[in-house]
């Protein structure tokens, strides 16, 4: 029996053969799921604004309730979004592989609410509150700035803004699954923010087939194989023709 007709069959063959799989998510995953990505226009409030001036330590620090304000924002649109059929997909993906890592860059929490187990998330949490001075168990407050219980600074959440660095567990987990794979999928990912989008590059330079899947690919040199289109009805169809070719 054929194949899908929007997977590459050649895709298809790299994935049955393959042991070890890394994936990379962005915004993009969690569109249809209603979470604005990063480089559409925001909504609302926010509309004028672009990430880039609100998520640095910069803004934060200048205007803390204000940032602060952008992100219970988004924690509430967040809060009412599910998983959606792409998510859903990369956790049967993951059960046909001995090693599978997500790499995922969204805050969203959105691949552990689709049941994904071996997630690195590269930016952090949307949900966690972390304390400026770096308390290990910071108790946070209501309040429209939140303060650190235990030592009084400002909390701020538990995400990686501009200038700061990838967290190391990260950035050591996702470079050697990169290197490690035998297939690396990018979805939903403008790969315009470093450094998660080298990943890409750095495991074909390392011998993986790569590819990317998003509705406006970046035609970024490093892909073997670019599938135009929205994840939640790729990714079920690359599940479905891996599916059907095992079953062959
Ligand atoms: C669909 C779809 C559908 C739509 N289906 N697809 C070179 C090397 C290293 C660093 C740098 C470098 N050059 C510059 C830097 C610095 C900087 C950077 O990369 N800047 C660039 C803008 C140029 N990087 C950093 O600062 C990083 N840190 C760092 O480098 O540290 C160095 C250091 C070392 C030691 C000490 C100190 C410092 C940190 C970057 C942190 C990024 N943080 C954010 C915010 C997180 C918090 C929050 O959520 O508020 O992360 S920015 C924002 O961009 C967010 C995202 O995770 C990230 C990536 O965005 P993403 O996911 O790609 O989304 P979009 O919107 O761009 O794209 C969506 C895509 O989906 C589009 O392509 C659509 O077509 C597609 N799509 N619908 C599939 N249905």
């Amino acid at each position: 029996m054929q194949g899908s007709t929007a997977i590459p069959e050649a895709l298809t063959e790299a994935l049955r053969a393959a042991r070890r799989v890394c994936v990379l998510t962005g915004a993009g995953v969690s569109a249809e799921s209603g979470v604005p990505t990063f480089r559409e226009a925001q909504t609302g409030l926010w509309e004028k604004y672009r990430p880039e001036s609100l998520a640095t330590m910069e803004a934060f620090l200048a205007d803390p309730a204000f940032v602060w304000k952008w992100y219970r924002w988004r924690r509430e649109l967040v809060a009412k979004s599910r998983p959606n059929a792409g998510h859903i997909a990369l956790t049967e993906l993951e059960r046909c592989f001995d090693e599978f890592t997500l790499v995922t860059q969204n805050v969203d929490r959105l691949h552990r609410a689709g049941g994904s187990q071996n997630i690195v998330e590269f930016h952090g949490d949307l949900f966690a509150d972390i304390c400026i001075a770096g308390c290990a168990d910071p108790a946070a407050n209501d309040d429209e700035i939140p303060y650190c219980n235990h030592c009084g600074n400002l909390l701020r959440p538990g995400v990686v803004w501009f200038g700061e660095a990838i967290p190391q567990q990260a950035l050591y987990r996702s470079s050697e699954a990169a290197e490690r794979c035998d297939v690396m999928l990018c979805v939903g990912t403008s790969s315009q923010v470093y450094p998660a989008a080298g990943l890409s590059g750095l495991a074909r330079r390392s011998g993986a087939v790569t590819a990317e899947i998003n509705p406006e690919p970046t035609g970024g040199p490093e892909f073997n194989f670019v599938i135009a289109g929205q994840s939640g009805l790729i990714l079920p169809e690359l599940v479905a023709s891996l599916k059907q070719s095992s079953d062959e």
